[in-house]
């Protein structure tokens, strides 16, 4: 299987004043691209690995060839992170999560005041690179996570259903060093009927 670069259900400018169209242009057709090439690269000669869905690669990294395990656990994590975080980011976003999940959010964590200023710490806590997750956990409860670099939940075995990119490449042009205004800008844009999709597939 060779991966492309999916394109986005909105445009570059879409999501501003939240989030600016040049990082989503750069942040899309240079970065998520640069981790599609170069996971393409790493499975070139691995035809067992290209006919495996990308989620199972990533649940099962130790059956990966070691001379290609770190570029794929780099590169395949950014390649789905980048994925899932388009899709749960829309300009008609925002407001409180409905649905099952938005229930099952409430019941987890008491209310959404609770769960946003756990998450928000998740993701200001970050050091350096990496993201903050809403993810359904072994045995199916809601968890916030967060993960270094272009680690992915799948890869310990949680399921992730929002993701929240804290790199500097996914703020740094708009909001320069203060990571704590695009969390907070970014709340505007979480497209909760997408996250509630994800919920039941995982969940049914
Ligand atoms: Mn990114």
């Amino acid at each position: 299987m060779i991966y492309t670069l999916p394109s986005l259900s909105y445009n570059f400018g879409a999501l501003e004043p939240y989030i600016d169209a040049l990082t989503m242009e750069i942040h899309h057709d240079r970065h998520h691209q640069a981790y599609i090439n170069n996971l393409n690269g790493a499975l070139k000669d691995h035809l067992g690995l290209q006919n495996k869905p990308l989620e199972e690669i990533l649940m099962e990294l130790n059956l990966v060839p070691e001379a290609i395990r770190t570029t794929v656990r780099n590169n395949g994590g950014g390649t789905y992170n980048h994925n899932l975080f388009w899709t749960v980011m829309s300009p008609k976003g925002g407001g409180m999560p409905q649905g099952t999940v938005g229930r099952a959010i409430k019941e987890r964590f008491e209310n959404f005041e609770n769960f946003q200023n756990l998450f928000n710490n998740a993701a200001k806590s970050v050091f350096g690179s990496g993201w903050a997750w809403l993810v359904i956990d072994h045995d199916g409860r809601l968890q916030i996570t967060a993960t270094a670099n272009q680690d992915c939940p799948l890869m310990f075995g949680q399921k992730p259903i929002l993701g929240l990119d804290v790199w500097e490449h996914a703020y740094y042009l708009q909001y320069q060093n203060k990571r704590p205004d695009y969390i907070n800008a970014w709340w505007h844009v979480i497209n909760w009927e997408q996250v509630n999709q994800y919920y039941h597939e995982i969940l049914g």
